[in-house]
């Protein structure tokens, strides 16, 4: 690898599939048993609220049952030791990147911890049971409070932070995603059109396979410490 200083990691399912938690479109995937259109889109959180809002009850629960893996402690090292700029974009809306220890970092589908009002735009913490019936912390409203997440059709969080870090960018590395949804998919091609080196870590050839200079198949748990170690020794 040429002369490396700032890195951009996009992260996806697959970092915390060996945590426990499922990844979307493996086997037992998430959105088996729940078609997309039922869950994901604001449409769905009006037609049918209870649903959306159990499915994302559901999925927070089970963040207090899972730990980080080795791939999460490793991005934390690196994110401690790493000199240079670095920025983390994470695809999940799981803590466990914080939990290991990240602090250069992003979600760009919101979090499962997080929730905001729909009547005054009021956004909170929230780990509780049961989104339904806990009142706004801003306007004191019980039914207005949403899972804090990026449904598909609206506009990923923080974009402009991601192209700055990719247009400074000397290296992009891909973690566990399948490539399959925009306009996360996109950064490697960005990043190829740049210039800049590509890797990409995961399980098994992703959509995005044929645009990375280089792909190396494995669990995350495995190849995530190994290429921290490489970089860091650079
Ligand atoms: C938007 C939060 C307007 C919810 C999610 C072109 C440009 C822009 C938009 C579009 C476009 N074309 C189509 C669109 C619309 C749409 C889209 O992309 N549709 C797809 C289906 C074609 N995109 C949107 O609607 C986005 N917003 O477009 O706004 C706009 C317009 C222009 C410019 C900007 C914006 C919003 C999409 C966000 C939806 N929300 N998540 C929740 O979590 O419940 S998406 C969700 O699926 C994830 O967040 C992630 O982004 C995506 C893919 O999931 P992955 O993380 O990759 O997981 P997956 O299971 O698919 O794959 C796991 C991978 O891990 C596998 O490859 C596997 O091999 C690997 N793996 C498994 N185990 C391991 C492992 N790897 C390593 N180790 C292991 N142990």
């Amino acid at each position: 690898m040429t002369d490396i200083r700032n890195i951009v990691v996009l992260t996806g399912a697959g970092i915390s599939a060996e945590s426990g938690l499922n990844t979307f479109r493996g086997p037992g995937g998430l959105w088996e048993g729940h078609r997309v259109e039922d869950i994901c889109t604001p449409e769905a959180l009006a037609r049918n609220r209870a649903l959306v809002l159990d499915f994302y009850d559901q999925r927070r629960a089970a963040l207090a049952t899972v730990e980080p893996n080795a791939g999460h402690r490793a991005l934390a090292r690196l994110d401690r030791e790493w000199k240079g700029g670095l920025l983390i974009v994470t695809q999940n809306v799981d803590d466990l990147h914080e939990r290991a220890g990240a602090k250069r970092m992003l979600h760009m589908h919101g979090e499962l911890m997080s929730a905001f009002c729909e009547h005054c735009g009021h956004r909170q913490r929230f780990g509780g049971a049961m989104l339904d019936g806990t009142h706004c912390g801003g306007c004191g409203a019980a039914d207005t409070l949403r899972p804090d997440i990026v449904f598909f059709g609206e506009m990923p969080y923080e974009m402009d932070r991601i192209d700055a870090a990719l247009g400074e960018a000397d290296l992009f590395v891909s973690i566990g995603t399948s490539g399959a949804v925009y306009p996360a998919a996109g950064y490697v091609q960005q990043a190829r059109h740049a210039g800049i080196e590509t890797l990409e870590l995961n399980l098994e050839p992703s959509a995005g396979s044929y645009f990375f200079h280089e792909t190396r198949l494995g669990p995350a748990s495995e190849l995530v410490p190994a290429w921290v170690e490489e970089v860091l020794g650079k």
